[in-house]
């Protein structure tokens, strides 16, 4: 199966990143985490996208706060799927980051995701893998099964 990476701006990401870790190990899908900035190490985040594809990638999440420009550093140096996750790390709330993210010029997407939306990027990036493993598909629809059950158990318990 190819690989989802995970990659986060800043250690201080690490509590956003952590949500799609634990959703990509419940779906069973093998990622890698790397600490890249699009601005401290750009060589490095530059290279790691050029390269993603060769190295087993399908699909790649970036997670940045503030001037959020990771998710489209990344993009612009591959054509691997990239889904953005604008992450809370600044006075602004995460709306910087948001705006940063998702305002890329048309013929680079980014699939940019909610401020701090970790859990429905690893779903995404799970989709996006699962176009091609049939099991890993069964696993998403048996996942969207479960929850709606927890909904109508809700429901059916509602008494206001
Ligand atoms: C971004 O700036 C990172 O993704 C992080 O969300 C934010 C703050 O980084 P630190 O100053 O905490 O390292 O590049």
């Amino acid at each position: 199966m190819k690989k989802v990476g995970l990659i986060m701006g800043s250690d201080s990401d690490l509590p956003v990143v952590q949500k799609a870790v634990d959703k990509l190990k419940a779906l069973e899908v093998p990622y890698e985490a790397h600490i890249y900035s699009a601005h401290r190490t750009p060589v490095q985040a530059k290279e790691f996208a050029e390269t993603a594809e060769e190295n087993g990638f399908g699909a790649i999440i970036c997670f940045a706060g503030k001037a959020a420009h990771l998710a489209g550093a990344i993009a612009a140096n591959t054509c691997l799927p990239v889904i953005g996750v604008p992450v809370k790390s600044s006075t602004l709330d995460g709306l910087d980051a948001l705006l940063s993210t998702v305002q890329m010029p048309s013929g680079i997407p980014v699939a940019t995701v909610a401020i701090d939306g970790a859990a429905n990027a690893a779903i995404l990036a799970a989709q996006i893998i699962a176009l091609g493993d049939a099991e890993l598909s069964q696993r998403l629809k048996d996942d969207r099964a479960k929850a709606a059950e927890t909904v109508l158990k809700k429901n059916a318990a509602l008494d206001i």
